[in-house]
Formats: C-alpha cells, structure tokens, sequence
C-alpha cells in the first residue's frame, strides 16, 4: 500500500515517546505489544451471498460480526451498509488485537442505481466468485473443528490472503466509469471481478503527534481527526486518514484492446482508541455530533457533556469500565458502600477502561468520502431500501452481536466480582442521565 511504510514507521515512533513518558499510561489501554500489532483491515462486497462467504472465511478466524453501520444516512452518504469482523473475547483480543471493515452494495437502493443499472450491476456480482470452493470448504471445516492440519491450515491461509489482495486483472473501462458516475465505492466493488484490503490501519497512542509528523514527512492528510476532540482521557475512536494515491492498473478499452491506466483505491489510515461509553455516553456523542459549531463551540460542549477525568467519567455512568476490587486498602474498621461510584471514591476499587473495539459511523462514512472524487450522482427523493441488523445476520447466516452488549457484560462480570470480594449485595452500574444535569 502506498506510503504504508512510513504510517507504520512514524506510528512505531510516536509510541515509542508515549511509553518512554509515562509506561503505565500509555498502556492503560492495552500492553504495548497489542497496541504494536493491532491492525484493522476494511474489505467491501456486493451481495449478501458473497457477505456470508465473507463470515465463513473469518469464522475460521475466530472472528465474529459485531455491529450494524448504514453509512447511507451519513452526511457524506455511500451505497453500503458495514459490520466488522473481530474477536470478540479479552484473550482473543489480547492474542489478537485485528478486525476486518466489513462493507456490501446496497444493489437496489434507489437513490444510487435505477432499475437498469441494478440489474446489469446485480448479473455482474452473480457470475462472479470472490472465494474458491476450497477456501469456504476449508474455513466451514475449521469452524466446526476448531482448526486444521497444518497443511490445510497453510492451504486457508494462502487461498484467504490471495483472495483478498488487489488483482492484476484488467479492468472493464466503460463500466467501471459508468458505476463511477454514481459513486466511486460502487466502482471499486462492482466495477472488478474482486474484492480486496483497501486499508490496513495500525494504532497510535497520540494522534494528534502522529498527524503532525505525517505532515512534516510531507504525506498529505485529510483535513482533520474524525471522533471526539482529545485533551481528556481518551474516549471512543479517533482516526485520520491520507489520500489513495494512483497505482497502475490494466484498464480495457470497449474495442477489447488493453492499456496501462491507474486507479486509487488503496489508501492510509492510523487510529487511535479510548475508553467504550456506555449507552448514556454514547448518546451524548451522538448529541455533540449533531450540534455542530466553530472548533472552539464544539469543544466547550464536549467538555460541558464528557468529563476529562477517567473516574470522573466512570462515576457518572459514561464510560464503560473494569471495576477491580483495590488489593491492599486498608479496612480500618470502615464498611464499604455497596455503591459503585462511592467504592471507587472511598479507595475500594478502580475503575479499568474498557477498550472501544468497533467503528463509527460517521467517522467511517468521512473516511470513505476523502477518498472518493465527487460524491457521485443520487436521486435523494427515491425510496432507500430496507437494511437493518436483522437484515445482515439474514444474509451472514450468523448472530450480528451488540458492542453495547458487550461492553456492558464486561462491566456486569466486572462488579460481580468486586460484590464477592467485598461481600456485597449485587452493585448496579452508575447511570447517567443521557444530557447533563
Ligand atoms: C471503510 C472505511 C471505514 C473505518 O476505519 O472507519 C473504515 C472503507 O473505505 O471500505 O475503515
Ligand atoms: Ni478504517
């Protein structure tokens, strides 16, 4: 990938800095060999079959389908709706800090493709196979068993990373310029016979750092970090991006002849991660997203709605946290309250973040939108068409789980256990009334 190189070298630097500062903050969020080999990849598809061939392959991972994002109702829209292919357990993550980006073409949305394009775009998808029998033979077996021979498991591999790399073959000029016209993500899925890792994004300890060194090596980056305003303890997801940058591609001419052409289709991307919100918290992102204002408007209202203070945060109810019992406080005769935020100010327990493992929406639609050159054509007063949650565990074959859940059965184990140790009544999570008071 263009320019990967550097991103990857100046991301090494940056946390180099940041654990020399200060080792015990800088890996509140995860030891720093997670955090060194943590990668996210996005791939985008066609149909719901080939979404759920998509699922078996990673299943074979251990990677499951977490989340719904309809990036059509975004600010800058796209065709497609997305969920992300990642571990789901502490261990796994731990072991195996990556997720897939997961998108497909939303084929018969009307605002993107009329009724002809839809059905010459959805006869292409048909005839084409993204995966080999073998690999989804493979990948179903290595589900069901839990693994493979070694041979076989070479065989996944080689047949999965090929599946997924960029092809050489020529590219159908005249109908890639065609889908271009509505939407450069419809080219780059439908316009070609595959899919392929359009970004492979590593993580940063400070971003902000980051970006200022990416544009001292003179990589030009997008205009600015999409997510929450740094400063306090780090919530959520902040990411920025640079422009793909042309690469060659064999591109054939209607008279059937081939010639040397470019498209950008692969691009850079770093991110930085912070502590998951709980679904109060989440709101009041939600909320300052859509309030808009100057820079400086906006980051009073942030700091007005998210509190810098990591146990700030957590005693309100806005981040969703590790509740671990505090080993050696003393007793003194004292009786601990059976109240979360009271323990936590009382010394009896810390509050741990709990890494936000999952996307954006909006973040990921502005993502998509620096790399594409026009927003395309669309018929804004068509009707969109149905997708929802359900409708993707309908095409995966599989349970798309909750983040929010997650997160949420985290902190619930995390304060059963503290009641045990402390011999509590059952403790209810702080809750946060979604605006505050
Ligand atoms: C995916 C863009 C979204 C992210 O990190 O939010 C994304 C794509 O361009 O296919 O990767
Ligand atoms: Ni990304």
């Amino acid at each position: 990938m263009p320019a990967y190189g550097t991103l990857v070298e100046v991301a090494g630097q940056v946390n180099a800095d940041v654990l020399a500062q200060d080792p015990a903050a800088a890996q509140a969020l995860g030891s720093i060999e997670r955090v060194t080999a943590e990668r996210h990849g996005a791939i985008r598809v066609g149909t719901a079959r080939e979404l759920g061939q998509v699922g078996q392959v990673f299943a074979a991972l251990g990677m499951r389908p977490v989340g719904f994002y309809d990036l059509r109702e975004a600010g800058q829209p796209v065709p497609v709706v997305s969920t992300a292919f990642r571990p789901v357990d502490d261990d796994e993550l731990a072991a195996n800090p990556f997720r897939v980006f997961t998108s497909v073409l939303a084929t018969d949305d009307r605002r993107f493709f009329d009724a002809d394009l839809q059905a010459r775009l959805e006869e292409r998808l048909e005839a084409r196979e993204l995966f080999s029998p073998l690999l989804l033979t493979l990948s179903a077996r290595a589900e069901e068993d839990g693994g493979l021979a070694p041979e076989d498991a070479d065989a996944l591999v080689r047949l999965a990373t090929a599946a997924f790399a960029l092809s050489p073959e020529p590219v159908d000029a005249a109908w890639y310029a065609e889908l271009e016209r509505v939407s450069g993500v419809a080219a780059d899925i439908g316009g070609v016979g595959s899919t392929h890792v359009n970004h492979l994004t590593p993580r940063v300890l400070d971003i902000d750092a980051l970006y200022a060194r990416m544009t001292g090596r003179g990589v030009a980056m997008i205009d600015a970090i999409q997510g929450p305003p740094g400063g306090g303890a780090p919530v959520l997801l902040r990411q920025t991006s640079f422009r793909a940058l042309s690469e060659p591609r064999a591109m054939r001419d209607p008279d059937g002849s081939v010639r040397a052409g470019s498209l950008r289709v692969r691009f850079g991307e770093v991110e930085a991660r912070g502590c998951a919100l709980t679904p109060a918290g989440r709101a009041r992102y939600d909320a300052w997203m859509a309030a808009g204002g100057t820079p400086s408007e906006q980051d009073r209202l942030w700091r007005s709605l998210i509190p810098d203070d990591p146990d700030e945060q957590a005693a309100a109810g806005l981040t969703s946290v590790r509740w671990v019992p505090v080993a050696d406080r003393p007793r003194d005769g004292a009786v601990p309250a059976a109240d979360l935020a009271r323990l936590l100010a009382d010394g009896w327990v810390r509050a741990e973040p709990v890494v936000y493992e999952d996307f954006l929406p909006a973040s990921a639609a502005g993502i998509f939108a620096s790399n594409l050159d026009g927003t395309g054509e669309r018929d804004a007063s068509a009707g969109r068409s149905h997708r929802d949650a359900g409708w993707l565990a309908d095409a995966l074959g599989r349970e798309v789980l909750e983040p929010a859940d997650l997160y949420a059965a985290t902190s619930a184990a995390s304060a059963a256990e503290v009641a045990r140790v402390l011999d509590l009544p059952p403790l209810e999570q702080p809750v946060a009334p979604s605006a505050p008071a």
